[in-house]
């Protein structure tokens, strides 16, 4: 049988070949980008095809803007799968349902078009098969969503009433190579543009800039497809094309992105382009860049805008460059496609190394265990191939992109093979990279994903075995530190590693930004919220961003780990050692400042710290601080130390800080204990200082005039996170689904015994799930000085728990009305035993629903970490609750109870209640990775123990 073009195997018909971005050319141009007239068909349509002719009438059709998908303009709607294919796998069939988009565009020439030369039609990306007309005149057709096309159209073009006509199918052979994890979003989603293409236009140019460290100098040459002559003249270079010259140069590096500016001329077009020289290489089983290793700090990028899916403008790719930098990011994996062109013209202008990763994956097939895989199956190699060169002839002329690679999760295969051994062939210069081969034979270095930091030490130790070869190739994690909700945990342990061992050459988190659809329900929408299936849920949030770009705190953490400036502090000698991180540049662009605080920021000291400006990559210097001053003796000093941009960028204002460290100068005093008042009846309650009880539950009612909408009582429970949860395919325990399963979400609480003693209010519990033997005993111990209010609270395990806690600590509710927190401990953000490097210790306040952390599936978020006391008030300066920790303590604040958290499956489900829930916890569970990767390190896990912690409770009055 016959198939239809958008089902054969064949990459495409009737398309010029592939060649080089130029966005620099002055030939003429026309943009296409705009409304498109518009018509949504059930099916491919079979062979009626008269929209396309000339003269054809659509006024009566639909309208949408392209660049756009249509399933996100109001025609049909998107679809999230991960590795599921959304359709049944008979390669290389696709469904009779398959949404068909017609399009048209009419356009006239501007009147000052050249009337030489020729023209061409571009497409710089259609998901996922089209077949284009121009006036009626059928031009082919393509697949390759994420890749250029482009038509030769000089002959049919008139100058008035132009005709492009696009017929766009959601689903085609193509869409077995496109199984990335992301939404399905068919359409004309990049841009169209005509054209002019003059009598001796470049055509293809390949600009070859190299850089010789020892010499310090660059070698420049520019094969062009048409001769021409190349000029430099910031170096004085004036060359023909195809040769080389050598002259002195400043390197291109993603820290000091170099560029300098020059023109390619051929006879018929003079295109400007941005030069950078520099030198990748493998050299003693190390990535080099200037023959010096480099450390990834990196992320993969789907491109991705909440209203937009994959449509970005040129904003918003900006914005995602800026923000990267500004979190101390310097590598990008463009997972799993090529991006658009112009984001690689910002990488390479603002400093960002590149993976560049071929429009590539097969992951259905993999998980079928069948044959089948495109990728070994030689009847696809073509499209493999025509994949492989779309990619490499769009963006070699990126000094950013270092390294290309093939795809992602597509298994082995010949396909594959074949791929490598052209691009090997194309560019020599630019090493390759494919993860899906353990043999790594086609890949210039060992890459993983989702490895536990066992295995990655074995494999900077070079233990690891494994093939000869591999054993040889430096290692990156191209996806680690799933971002996919709160956290991801662990990502300290896996930077120490990466900077402990030479092999390992870093990594890139799993992803940048959460696919989270802006919808007038859910507020983000994810899988299964258009009502689509199968679907893959919230799987496709798992960012270090929030759909809108706010940075989440797993970015700023991300942030503080990569920090290019290492700070330690010697407390006896009075010492701080400065270490640069950076892999090329030294510190010239950045000033220090030292600031000791006592108790807090209000009364604070701080000065420069005299770095040395030319301290290179790896080395170090110590340097003595100043005293503190003798004011801190009685306080709680820390010393905070940081690193702020002082040189004009352009990626950030100056004072930017770019590292930052926080130490302990004098420890915490310790909590006076509040014992000596007496408690006595009152009425139907028992008062004790300021604490009112219940006379036979023992339950707290109130604090001075603050009555209690819930009594404190012992807490483990919390609503799960993603990685709690754990991935279903995980080899590991999760705990999750083991903790609801053991009835931790729905402990019951017996009271045993309440005891009024002489100086204390002694309460018993027992707190178990039902079904069990497992419980905690808890022994609340209440004591005051008449002013303040103390809670000791002893645990004791019962039976055999097999499993860590959530959490430990006590919950209770205040009025709603206490909806101002202040806190001296960790902040801004939050924090849990295996994230939050960045928070600080610090004096912090915000109101309640502002410490909320707004994951797009709602889930435990929002803990303080090492807090020394907190208050809730009416408002900043208003009456409220003090509660002073001992030792410090987790805090959590809410407008909602863990019950409602728990239950809500988007942000909009979660309404502010009569009461602020608080969690005072003296231990949390990790995070870890295990929504895709490891689970918590045993160093954070929260073991069942024997336990005692405590609380004193004032009431504080309104500030005056
Ligand atoms: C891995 C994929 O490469 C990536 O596209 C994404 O799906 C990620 O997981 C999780 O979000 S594959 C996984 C099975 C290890």
């Amino acid at each position: 049988m016959e198939l239809p073009y958008h089902e054969d195997v064949s990459p495409g018909t009737g398309g010029l070949p592939p060649r080089a971005w130029c966005a620099g050319s002055d030939a003429a141009s026309l943009s296409l980008n705009g409304s498109w007239r518009f018509r949504l068909s059930p099916g491919a349509c079979g062979p009626d095809e008269s929209f396309a002719a000339d003269g054809f009438d659509a006024a009566a059709w639909d309208e949408v803007v392209v660049p756009g998908h249509w399933v996100l303009q109001g025609h049909g709607a998107p679809h999230y799968t991960n590795q599921q294919y959304p359709f049944p796998v008979d390669p290389p069939r696709v469904p009779t349902e398959n949404p068909t988009g017609d399009h048209l565009r009419c356009f006239d020439l501007p009147a000052d078009w050249p009337a030489d030369g020729t023209a061409v039609l571009r497409f710089d990306g259609v998901e996922s098969c089209a077949r284009v007309w121009l006036n009626g005149t059928p031009l082919g057709d393509f697949k390759g969503s994420r890749l250029p096309h482009e038509f030769a159209v000089g002959h049919l073009l008139r100058p008035v009433d132009n005709v492009v006509a696009v017929r766009v199918h959601q689903w085609s052979s193509g869409s077995y190579l496109e199984d990335q994890d992301q939404w399905w979003l068919p359409g004309i989603f990049r841009d169209v543009t005509l054209l002019h293409r003059p009598a001796g236009a470049a055509g293809d140019f390949f600009t070859h800039a190299s850089y010789d460290h020892e010499e310090g100098t660059g070698t420049l040459r520019v094969d062009c497809d048409v001769p021409g002559r190349v000029t430099v003249p910031e170096l004085g270079v004036d060359v023909a094309t195809g040769e080389g010259v050598t002259v002195p140069v400043e390197p291109w590096t993603a820290e000091r992105p170099r560029l300098y500016d020059a023109v390619l001329s051929t006879p018929g077009e003079r295109i400007a382009l941005r030069v950078g020289f520099r030198t990748v290489a493998l050299t003693g089983g190390l990535i080099t860049v200037n023959g010096r290793p480099l450390l990834f700090r990196g992320v993969n990028r789907h491109e991705f805008h909440p209203d937009h899916g994959r449509a970005l403008d040129l904003a918003t790719m900006r914005a995602d460059v800026m923000l990267m930098k500004q979190h101390n990011i310097n590598a990008v994996r463009t997972a799993h496609y090529p991006p658009h062109p112009a984001f690689l013209d910002l990488c390479d202008e603002l400093g960002l190394w590149v993976i560049d990763e071929c429009d590539l994956e097969t992951h259905g097939f993999m998980a079928l265990g069948r044959g089948g895989n495109p990728v070994d199956d030689d009847r696809w190699t073509p499209a493999l191939l025509d994949r492989a060169a779309r990619t490499v002839e769009r963006d070699k002329n990126h000094p950013s992109v270092i390294v290309w690679s093939l795809g992602n999760e597509c298994g082995t295969g010949r396909g594959l093979r074949a791929m490598a051994a052209w691009i090997r062939e194309r560019d020599p210069d630019r090493l390759l990279h494919y993860e899906g081969d353990p043999s790594c034979q086609d890949t210039d270095m060992y890459s993983r994903m989702y490895a536990d930091h066992a295995e990655v030490e074995r494999i900077g130790r070079g233990e690891d075995g494994g093939p000869e070869e591999r054993r040889r190739l430096p290692f990156v994690l191209c996806e680690y530190a799933h971002a996919m909700g709160n956290g991801p945990g662990g990502l300290r342990e896996y930077q120490d590693l990466f900077e402990r061992y030479d092999r390992l050459q870093g990594g890139f988190v799993w992803e940048w930004i959460d696919h989270g659809l802006r919808h007038p329900e859910f507020g983000y929408a994810y899988g299964g919220d258009f009502g689509e299936r199968p679907h893959d849920g919230n799987f496709v949030c798992d960012g270090l961003c929030f759909p809108d770009r706010t940075p989440s705190p797993g970015l700023l953490d991300y942030m503080q780990v990569i920090q290019p400036v290492r700070f330690t502090y010697d407390p006896v000698s009075g010492t701080v050692s400065v270490t640069n991180l950076y892999d090329f540049a030294d510190l010239s662009e950045l000033a220090f400042e030292w600031t000791y605080l006592m108790d807090g920021p209000d009364r604070a000291v701080s000065g420069p710290l005299d770095v040395p400006p030319e301290l290179g990559p790896g080395e170090s210097v110590e340097l003595k601080l100043p005293e503190p001053p003798p004011a801190a003796r009685g306080a709680e000093t820390r010393l905070h130390v940081s690193a702020m941009i002082c040189e004009e960028t352009n990626w950030t204002a100056l004072d930017h800080v770019v590292a930052r460290a926080d130490f302990a100068v004098t420890p915490r005093p310790p909590v006076p204990v509040a014992t000596g008042a007496r408690p006595r009846p009152c009425g139907y309650d028992l008062a004790l200082g300021p604490g009112r009880f219940d006379v036979r539950t023992g339950e707290l009612r109130a604090i001075g005039d603050v009555t209690l909408r819930a009594a404190p009582r012992l807490d483990v429970w919390r609503a799960t996170t993603d990685n709690d949860d754990g991935a279903p395919w995980q080899p590991d325990t999760r705990y999750g689904p083991l903790w609801r399963d053991l009835g931790l979400d729905r402990m019951q609480h017996r009271l045993d015994d309440v005891e009024s003693g002489d100086g204390a209010l002694t309460v018993r519990t027992r707190v178990a799930p039902a079904a069990r033997d497992l419980a905690l005993r808890a022994v609340h111990r209440w004591t005051s000085d008449g002013e303040a209010l103390r809670l000791t609270v002893s645990v004791t395990p019962e039976g055999d728990w097999q499993v860590p806690l959530p959490r430990l600590g006590i919950r209770l509710g205040l009025p709603a009305a206490l909806g101002y927190a202040h806190w001296f401990g960790g902040g801004p953000g939050e924090a849990y035993p295996d994230t939050g490097s960045a928070s600080c210790v610090s004096r912090w306040h915000r109101d309640v629903g502002g410490m909320q952390t707004p994951y797009v599936r709602p889930q435990e978020n929002g803990a303080r970490a090492d807090v020394r006391w907190a208050e809730l008030r009416t408002r900043s300066d208003g009456e409220g609750v003090r509660i002073v920790g001992d030792p410090a303590f987790w805090f959590t604040a809410r407008p909602w109870s863990t019950e409602q958290l728990d239950a809500a499956a988007h942000r909009t489900d979660l309404v502010p209640g009569d009461t602020v829930w608080v969690h005072l916890d003296h231990g949390q569970r990790g995070i870890g990775t295990q929504s895709c990767g490891p689970g918590v390190l045993p160093q954070h896990e929260l073991r069942v123990a024997p336990a005692e912690f405590a609380f004193t409770f004032t009431t504080v009055a309104r500030e005056r």
